[in-house]
């Protein structure tokens, strides 16, 4: 391994964010490592692209490891082998919904392993800094917009869990002087979101009903709003905030709201449909307590970290409805992939350099 090179680790690695995480971090020059869960078919269909087998005489930066952010002893000692400079704790039980279902493993997953490896950094001695993927959901009831002030009022097992992990952040932070940080991440979205989360479930079904394999769409409530942003440009801030000189907290977002109803006119709007044609109501869907209107106030990581975002509501929509009508074999309107290629050239990311008066 090149001695130059900084070493990242990454729990979640197979999920939407860690997989775009790992993609910029490569990019930047990083050897990555990853924790990967056992599982009886393979979860890595996200990083398929960036994969290098080492048998067949590759380069490789790239390193995945089994763990399972339920174990302490097994981060640990991933912890010790890999020396990581810096760490994205992304891995957790992610879903809302489901949380009302698992709540006790919700906890252990989403909040307790928070606590896991910053007790194996602490025991290891390890120099390096870490990143908490903390959520604009620990907000809650909290009236938007919301920022780094706002006081959070969790309407969730996941949001309870969440919070604990950010609090256990920045005690370490306090009483440890461990260089951590949480990024109070709003909504962020693109054509690796899981299909189960509402703009990636309308999305599939957008194309599903085009090439006539999906006659209906089931839903909850069409009235939340959320600030939806696009994921790519998520993982940048996360990065930021450990190139700082101090650890700090930051809320990551667009700034601007939209309902669940208004993605529906957007997505089925962009291909000619009429989605209330295909929607149906399904009480299953709706959570035992809502987060009614999430909106971030993100001046402070405007202005401190020098990030913004560059892609709206409409074009992360039309970027996730082509990408579905492609999966499926259809010719997708196109639109969205248009803006990628001129707006967001993914691959140019290292050479880019945003001036901070560009930025701000
Ligand atoms: P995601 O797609 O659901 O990915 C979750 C990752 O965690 C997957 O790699 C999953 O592995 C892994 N994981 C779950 N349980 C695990 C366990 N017991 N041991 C090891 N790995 C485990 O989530 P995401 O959207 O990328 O979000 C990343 C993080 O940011 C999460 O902590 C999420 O709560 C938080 N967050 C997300 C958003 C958002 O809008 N996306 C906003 C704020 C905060 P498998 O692939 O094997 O399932
Ligand atoms: O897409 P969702 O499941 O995302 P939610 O609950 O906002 O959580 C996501 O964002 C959080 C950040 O704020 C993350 F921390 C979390 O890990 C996750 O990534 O639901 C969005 C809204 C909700 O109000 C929900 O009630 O859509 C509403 N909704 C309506 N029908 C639905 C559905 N949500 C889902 N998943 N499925 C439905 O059928």
């Amino acid at each position: 391994m090149d001695a130059q090179r900084k070493v990242a680790l990454v729990t979640g690695i197979t999920g939407q964010d860690g997989s775009y995480l790992a993609e910029f971090l490569l990019a930047k020059g990083y050897d990555v490592h990853g924790i990967i869960r056992r599982a009886s078919t393979f979860n890595t269909r996200r990083l398929d692209h960036i994969y290098r087998d080492p048998h067949n005489g590759d380069e490789v930066h790239l390193f995945l490891h089994y763990g399972d952010i339920g174990s302490s002893g097994n981060l640990a000692e991933i912890i010790r082998q890999v020396q990581p400079d810096e760490i994205y704790h992304l891995a957790a039980q992610s879903h809302v919904r489901v949380s009302f279902d698992l709540p006790d493993y919700t906890g252990d997953v989403t909040g307790l392993s928070t606590v896991r490896i910053l007790e194996a950094i602490r025991h290891a001695g390890v120099k390096t800094r870490f990143y908490q993927a903390s959520s604009s959901e620990m907000f809650g009831a909290a009236p938007p917009p919301q920022n780094e002030r706002t006081p959070f009022q969790p309407q969730s097992p996941y949001a309870a869990a969440k919070l604990y992990a950010y609090w256990v952040t920045r005690n370490y932070r306090e009483a440890y002087g461990i260089y951590a940080c949480n990024g109070i991440l709003f909504n962020h979205e693109s054509p690796r979101r899981g299909e189960t989360f509402v703009t990636r479930k309308i999305t599939r079904a957008v194309a599903g009903i085009l090439a006539g394999r999906q006659k209906h769409l089931y839903l909850g409530n069409l009235n939340a709003r959320r600030d939806w942003g696009y994921a790519p440009e998520y993982v940048e801030a996360m990065w930021l905030m450990l190139q700082q000189d101090q650890p700090d907290d930051y809320v990551i977002g667009t700034g601007e709201a939209h309902s669940v109803r208004e993605f529906l006119d957007e997505a089925f709007g962009y291909v000619g449909l009429d989605w209330n044609d295909y929607v149906r109501i399904d009480q299953r869907y709706y959570r035992p307590t809502e987060v009614d209107y999430l909106l971030a106030d993100a001046r402070k990581a405007r202005n401190q970290l020098g990030w913004i975002p560059r892609l709206g509501f409409r074009e992360l929509v039309r970027i996730m409805v082509d990408a579905d009508m492609e999966l499926v074999g259809l010719d997708s309107p196109g639109e969205g992939r248009q803006i990628l290629s001129k707006q967001f050239d993914w691959h140019r990311w290292q050479d880019q350099s945003i001036s901070m008066e560009q930025r701000t």
